[in-house]
């Protein structure tokens, strides 16, 4: 595996010194700048190369942008409205531009409206340290009492709207703006920035939209990107809808493994890929992390490792962001599977043997907890878990003690 972190450009507190000091090997970034849609033109991508290759003082850092993650894939290709033909060529002339400058793997989603979502953003855990929390409870107070979604009531049971009106009515101001702050706002790396009434707005234009349909839409923008891929040099790969499940009425298509085996067969391209990301997938007991590895690891071109703790067995339930080597997934297992697949591919010659993984969020901890970096994006809890993670996978490479190759 190739040790990756992401990296949200300058502007980020965690900085490309602080990464070299973690041990990274490769750089994951995105021209967050960049309105979704538009073509990511070869000097904006050349800075941001240049911005990764130099430490604080100038010298060469030696890391390279390795992973694009995300070029974002507009609303209006998802809803197939307004610029979407025009979103559609742009996409491919960022991805000629990238594979210009060397880049080949690109991460994308396909989550309408919102991407990545929690409701609290510092939740303090046993240790002393914070992570960030998905509550069902706080989220269904959200819809049903703030947003007011017309038949939101329809998609939670009784228990769970029960809890949110009593939960709703002991919230103060302050509480309220933070939670719509939270889920509305765009966590780091989101496209989108909305307003309660942007969120509307969008809420109404997807009411036509069903799984079926968006799922179409999703082979469509496929069947246009993917030759361009292939053409290129590219893999393109697939984030899991974080959480795997519908939210706020919207359809959600990439949740389980059997979402990701009707996409990897509906466009059958190795250009067209998967995103593994354990802790969005982790977040539903039906899913099997280190049967899905064994299962798809073919066409998984990068891999986010983390944890989530369920606090529920139900499908659509509360989780929290453990550390990476605890929650619900048997990390051991999957790493071991992703060895096996990397050995695999190497024996049959394949070029993209080595799959680059990125130690995925982290708990804030010790001096992360001054340090207000990106929610999810700690430099101490991100290099805990790599750490740990790097332990694990040099343990299950190692020629004597390791698994026999
Ligand atoms: C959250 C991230 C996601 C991811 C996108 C990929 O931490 O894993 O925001 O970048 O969903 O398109």
């Amino acid at each position: 595996m190739r040790q990756t972190w992401r990296w949200f450009g300058p502007k980020d507190l965690v900085s490309i010194d602080d990464m070299l000091q973690a041990g990274v090997e490769g750089v994951v970034s995105a021209l967050h700048h960049v309105p979704t849609g538009a073509v990511w033109s070869p000097a904006e991508i050349e800075q941001r190369q240049a911005e990764i290759g130099r430490r604080r003082d100038g010298t060469p850092s030696g890391l390279a942008w390795e992973v694009v993650e995300s070029l974002p894939v507009s609303e209006d290709v998802k809803k197939q409205k307004g610029e979407w033909r025009a979103h559609l060529a742009n996409y491919g002339e960022s991805l000629r531009n990238l594979a210009a400058a060397g880049i080949e793997v690109v991460c994308y989603n396909f989550m309408p409206v919102l991407d990545w979502t929690r409701t609290d953003l510092t939740y303090k855990v046993a240790h002393g340290g914070t992570c960030m929390r998905f509550d069902l409870v706080d989220f269904a107070a959200f819809d049903l009492f703030i947003l007011e979604r017309r038949g939101a009531a329809e998609d939670y049971p009784e228990t769970v709207r029960e809890a949110a009106a009593e939960r709703f009515a002991g919230m103060d101001d302050g509480q309220k703006e933070q939670l719509t702050g939270n889920i509305a706002f765009g966590l780091p790396g989101a496209a989108e920035t909305m307003t309660l009434d942007d969120l509307r707005r969008h809420l109404a234009e997807y009411g036509a939209i069903s799984a079926e349909t968006l799922r179409s839409h999703f082979t469509a923008f496929l069947e246009a990107v993917v030759p361009v891929a292939e053409e290129v040099g590219i893999r393109l790969c697939c984030h899991p809808d974080d959480p795997p499940f519908p939210l706020l009425g919207l359809p959600r298509v990439m949740s389980t493994e059997a979402d990701y085996a009707a996409i990897m067969q509906a466009v059958d391209s190795p250009a067209n890929g998967i995103t593994l990301c354990s802790g969005s997938l982790g977040a539903r007991p039906d899913n099997d992390l280190p049967g899905m590895m064994e299962r798809l690891g073919d066409r998984v071109h990068f891999l986010h490792l983390r944890n989530v703790y369920r606090e529920s067995d139900q499908v659509q339930g509360s989780f929290y962001e453990d550390e990476h080597l605890a929650g619900a997934t048997d990390m051991v297992a999957l790493l071991a599977a992703v060895i096996a697949e990397e050995r695999r591919r190497k024996a049959a010659g394949r070029r993209d043997h080595t799959i680059p993984m990125r130690p995925d969020h982290g708990q804030d901890i010790l001096d992360d907890l001054g340090r207000r970096a990106q929610p999810g994006y700690p430099s101490i809890g991100r290099l805990k878990g790599l750490a740990e993670l790097r332990g694990v996978m040099t343990a299950l490479s190692h020629p004597r003690w390791g698994m026999a190759s």
